[in-house]
This record gives structure tokens, C-alpha cells and sequence, in this order.
């Protein structure tokens, strides 16, 4: 077959868009995954589960009662860790995201099977703000973070 020349250019149009369609809609598909995958990384629903989260060879599982997850009240932290073992307890610092709260640190001590358990108090944000941190940082190893809105 023979094409005019005005025909393979029509053609090769048609091909390059095509590619570029897929191209943005690979590059899209990807960024929301990626967005899903931090979403449900950070935002867990501590008020109804504990939180579990990887860090290097680990996994930390997070829990609080009691729930819901209230200011306030005098919470129990407790931490389950899987894989390697940090050299010292794990410890927990409550603070809030883009916030200096000052130092709320919750000792853990070790409990049975891998658990450590600790007490503390999310404290009333004057700001009116509700969104907490909850940091947990494996000695040695890493620290993990569990975001979440407390209840008034
Ligand atoms: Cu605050």
C-alpha cells in the first residue's frame, strides 16, 4: 500500500498521542497509588484497631485504650514489636504535626510476647486543634509515626 505523505504524518500524530495518553495515565496512576499507600500509612483508626507498621526488618504495632482515643484521659500505650529487637525499650512522644507541644514522652516497659506498656496523657491542644502524632522510636533501629484526631 501506498500513503501520501499528509496520511503517515496524520498517522504518526495519532500514534504519539496515544503514547502520551498512556504515558500520563501510568504517571497518574502511580502518584495515586503512592498517595494512597502514605494515606493509609499515617491515617489509621486508632479509635477502632491497633496500627501496625514496618520499619526496616520490623513491625510495630501500635495500640491505645482505651477507645475511642480520648484528651485527657490516662491512656495505656502499648507496643508489639515483630522481626529484630532494638537494644533499649522502644519509648513513645506524643506531639502534633507542624507543632512544638514540648516534650510528652511515654516510657514502655517490656510486658510479655514482645509487648511493651506504657501510661500517659494526650493533652488538650489550646489551639483547638485535634490531630496528634504519636511517635514510636525503636532505639537503634528507627522511628515510626501513627497520625490521628482525638476526641474531645
Ligand atoms: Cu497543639
Amino acid at each position: 500500500m501506498v500513503f501520501s505523505n499528509s496520511t503517515k504524518y496524520r498517522f504518526a500524530l495519532i500514534v504519539l498521542l496515544i503514547l502520551y495518553a498512556f504515558v500520563i495515565g501510568s504517571i497518574r496512576h502511580y502518584a495515586l497509588a503512592e498517595q494512597k499507600e502514605k494515606e493509609s500509612d499515617l491515617k489509621c483508626d486508632i479509635h477502632q484497631t491497633s496500627c501496625t507498621k514496618a520499619l526496616s526488618d520490623c513491625t510495630i504495632t501500635l495500640d491505645i485504650e482505651p477507645k475511642p482515643v480520648k484528651a485527657m484521659t490516662d491512656l495505656t500505650f502499648e507496643v508489639t514489636l515483630s522481626g529484630r529487637k532494638p537494644i533499649k525499650n522502644p519509648y513513645i512522644d506524643l506531639g502534633m504535626p507542624g507543632m512544638d507541644m514540648g516534650r510528652n514522652r511515654v516510657t514502655l516497659q517490656p510486658a510479655e510476647n514482645n509487648r511493651y506498656k506504657g501510661k500517659g496523657i494526650i493533652v488538650r491542644c489550646p489551639s483547638g486543634h485535634r490531630t496528634w502524632k504519636v511517635s514510636v522510636t525503636l532505639p537503634d533501629i528507627g522511628t515510626t509515626e501513627y497520625i490521628f484526631d482525638v476526641v474531645y
